[in-house]
């Protein structure tokens, strides 16, 4: 119904957010412990995010600005054009947030004039691998209807920023596992071979296909996240971040502070681990489930309810 819709779209964006400000003071970081993360999350003050969040924000705005003019297509929900200068001007506006050094000079570029085509390819001329497009895409499950138009909507975000065909594939799997998140009804845990088909028939790359049986295979041996980060990775590329994400779900779906907790523990790229494990826990338990004493203390609540509302 429609109060679960609102609970799932409003879990999906403060899951989100919530990994990515927890995560974020150890990013980098080999070694994470329990105390160490509940510190954070149980202490006071705002939380602040990083541009994970940032630039989730401006996906966010620019779908919700487009989401109710008809004719709908995929081209219409996404304008390519504007949403790089949008996130080119996110940069603009707070480059302190903790931006990758391949996209830093592509906005800095794309902010003084150049087209966005040839800008993301000044600093990686077979453009960016990173996982920049599937860190911030998790909105897309929210207005696209199938899997099928989550994935052409997944691509148009990402390809504004990453041409790589990794950092493609990578946005393609956050965003599918994300749909079939909020599909999945909150008191059903995720099973893990079910759960991934179809995330695995919508990536269109046998290495990709390859990755998620390997997730599906350590969820079933129920690996623990030092393990989970040794033979997944755990670092700023897509290809070694998306999959570890996938796997603190599958891990613990139905208890989102365990699926953060895991993301987290794993150590290296833990805000954006732990921002796309964080949109797949609340997408499919919800923002009731999340814990209200974090959630109450992020820095965009304000925004995160906003367009939650509007893209529910
Ligand atoms: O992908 P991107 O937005 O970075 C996201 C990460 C997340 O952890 C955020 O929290 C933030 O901290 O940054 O930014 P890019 O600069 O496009 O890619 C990130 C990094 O991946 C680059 O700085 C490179 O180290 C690496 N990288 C590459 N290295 C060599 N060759 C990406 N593409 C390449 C490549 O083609
Ligand atoms: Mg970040
Ligand atoms: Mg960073
Ligand atoms: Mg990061």
């Amino acid at each position: 119904d429609d109060m679960s819709r609102i609970n799932k779209a409003r879990g999906l964006l403060f899951g989100l957010a919530l990994g990515d400000c927890l995560g974020a003071p150890f990013e980098g970081r080999r070694e994470v412990t329990e105390t160490d993360i509940v510190t954070t999350r149980d202490g006071t003050g705002q939380l602040r995010h990083t541009d994970d969040t940032a630039l989730t924000l401006v996906l966010a705005r620019h779908l919700a600005h487009r989401v109710g003019d008809r004719p709908r297509t995929t081209e219409s929900l996404i304008d390519v054009d504007v949403l790089a200068r949008e996130f080119a001007e996110a940069w603009r506006d707070e480059p302190w947030r903790g931006y990758g050094g391949g996209v830093t000079k592509s906005f800095e570029l794309i902010v003084s004039g150049e087209p966005w085509r040839s800008a993301i390819r000044a600093v990686f001329p077979e453009g960016s691998f990173g996982n920049g497009g599937a860190m911030r895409v998790a909105p897309v499950a929210l207005v696209g209807g199938d899997v099928r138009e989550v994935t052409e909507l997944a691509r148009r975000s990402t390809e504004v920023t990453h041409a790589h065909p990794d950092a493609l594939h990578g946005a393609v799997c956050q965003a599918v596992a994300t749909h079939l998140a909020l599909a999945l009804p909150s008191t059903e845990p995720a099973r893990p071979k079910e759960f991934v088909r179809p995330v695995r028939q919508a990536v269109s790359s046998t290495s990709w296909e390859d990755k998620i049986d390997h997730v599906v295979d350590l969820a079933e041996r129920n690996a623990d996240p030092a393990e989970a980060a040794a033979e997944l990775g755990n670092d700023v590329s897509a290809t070694a971040s998306v999959p570890l994400a996938l796997l603190a779900f599958l891990r613990h779906s139905g208890d989102p502070d365990a699926v953060l907790r895991f993301a987290i523990l794993a150590g290296g790229d833990t805000d954006t681990v732990a921002a796309m494990a964080g949109a797949l826990a609340g997408a499919h338990s919800g923002y009731a489930a999340l814990p209200t004493h974090a959630t109450a203390r992020l820095e965009a609540a304000k925004d995160l309810h906003l367009y939650a509302e509007h893209l529910a």
